[in-house]
């Protein structure tokens, strides 16, 4: 739909950043922490790992500090369970609980609003060793250490975000790292695991209104539109299911409760049904979010598949489709440019998101990732020039102003990353943020902050409220 005029983004819109803990804190085993499944995870050769990271564990009032220098309003980043909970459960790490205290103390000082995440990737290894998100007893771990949260934090962070993409550690467990490679039906215990999941983010919704009524709570999915590479009816039918498998089947239960029909036929017809408890489906339909907040980086564009497999192609990452036999596989869309690591780039894909998400669900939408990853280059007078960053922004800013004057309710945007960090697969060199970190793969040089050309950007686009785009 064409528009003569635009509506201006709302007052007190939320312009931010976000980070996870893993991928920007270092400090793997400070102060009490314990490992993640992330830090016993083996990295592709060439790239760090992610013990050091950007070391904002040491550098975080400074890097605050550069946030609120841009204006932000509002700072996502994730706590990190292992902090808090050395062994996934079990004995608080009271120097966790300090830190946490110490950063969103620092965030609120400076009129920022925190959104946590509660759970980005990294869990606990001592509950991975245990079966992870296999064994009920993780939905227990994660309401106790939801609590721990809620009762130390509440007071300062109104707004929390349960699990991070909790749909690509499904789809993707193993670009994402989080899959055991162990286990004997891989997809049929993913589906069991994401049910338990399920329900420890109803249990957190509901514990979380219970304890801060005036606190506000949603799930965090990487949701995206999904096109059908022709209009020929199969390859509709092929978009509509992964529709379903990706994007819906994670939203209609957390705002509905329920599973979603398509998505459950699937699980049927592929021997992936989940062993559902006594009362598991009563706690799924009582808990209701407040928003939704989602991750988006592309669109994705799939066919029919024929169902023998043949035709199918196994090379995905989290932004990259691969493919099921009998029910979708990934396809090119030749109307898109790439980015330098394979991902499409399609702004209007990003309204085309927001008018299907709001449609649906008719909740208030925060988007809590949005970004171009690339190979920055620090030059001669402390200058990065990242031209190509402010363009993938603007572009996808203006298409949010459009889905808005759609009259979708959209409260904040938080784009990856606030300050660079390690890329979940592909290292450090693959850069997102506004402020550049000073190090290599393996040289960690002084991990100095130096602002960007984009930092400069977004500054006055938050001075503005977004009127000054161009
Ligand atoms: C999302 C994750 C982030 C981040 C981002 C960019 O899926 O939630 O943690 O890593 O993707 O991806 P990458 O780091 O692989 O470029």
């Amino acid at each position: 739909m064409k528009h003569n005029k635009l509506k201006p983004f709302p007052a007190n819109f939320f312009w931010g950043g976000s980070t996870s803990a893993y991928q920007i804190e270092g400090a793997w085993n400070e102060d009490g922490k314990g490992p993640s499944v992330i830090d016993m995870a083996k990295y592709p050769e060439g790239t760090a790992d992610f013990k050091v990271a950007s070391d904002h564990y040491h550098h975080y009032k400074e890097d605050i500090a550069l946030l609120a220098e841009m204006g932000f309003k509002a700072y996502r980043f994730s706590i990190a369970w292992t902090r808090i909970y050395p062994n996934g459960s079990g004995e608080v790490n009271q120097k966790g609980i300090d830190f946490y205290n110490n950063l969103i103390n620092e965030i609120v000082s400076h009129g920022i609003e925190p959104i946590v995440t509660m759970y980005h990737f990294d869990l606990p290894f001592a509950l991975q060793q245990k079966g992870g998100w296999s064994n009920r007893e993780t939905i227990d771990a994660f309401e106790i250490y939801a609590q721990t949260l809620f009762e130390n934090f509440g007071d300062r962070v109104n707004y929390w975000l349960t699990i991070n993409e909790q749909n690509m550690m499904i789809l993707h467990g193993d670009a994402i790292g989080t899959v055991d490679p162990n286990l004997e039906n891989p997809k049929k215990e993913l589906y069991q695991q994401n049910h338990h999941m399920l329900v420890a983010q109803a249990k957190a919704m509901n514990l979380c209104h219970q304890l801060l009524p005036n606190a506000k709570i949603g799930p965090a999915p990487n949701i995206v539109s999904i096109y059908p590479a022709s209009s020929k009816p199969e390859d509709i039918m092929a978009a509509h299911n992964y529709s379903a498998i990706r994007n819906w089947l994670y939203l209609d239960m957390a705002v509905f409760g329920r599973y979603n029909t398509t998505a459950w036929n699937y699980f049927e017809e592929k021997g992936y049904v989940p062993t559902i408890l006594d009362g598991d489906m009563e706690v799924l339909a009582s808990a209701n979010p407040d928003f939704i907040a989602f991750n988006y980086y592309t669109s994705q564009t799939v066919a029919a598949s024929e169902g023998d497999g043949s035709d199918i192609c196994h090379t995905g990452d989290q932004h990259i489709t691969v493919g099921e036999p009998g029910v979708y596989k990934g396809a090119n869309n030749p109307n898109l440019k790439k980015n330098e690591f394979g991902w499409e780039i399609d702004p209007v894909g990003f309204r085309n998101t927001l008018r299907e998400i709001y449609d649906r669900y008719n909740l208030p939408l925060i988007i809590t990732e949005n970004g171009l990853g690339a190979f920055d280059k620090l030059e001669e007078g402390e200058i990065v020039n990242d031209p190509y960053r402010i363009e993938f922004l603007r572009k996808h800013i203006e298409q949010m102003q459009l889905a808005i004057t759609d009259g979708v309710e959209v409260f904040g945007f938080c784009p990856w990353s606030a300050i660079d960090l390690i890329s979940t697969h592909q290292g450090c060199s693959k850069r997102y943020g506004f402020i550049f970190v000073n190090r290599d793969e393996f040289d960690l040089k002084d991990l100095r902050r130096i602002r960007k050309q984009s930092f400069y950007w977004y500054k006055e686009l938050i001075a503005t409220n977004g009127e000054k785009l161009n």
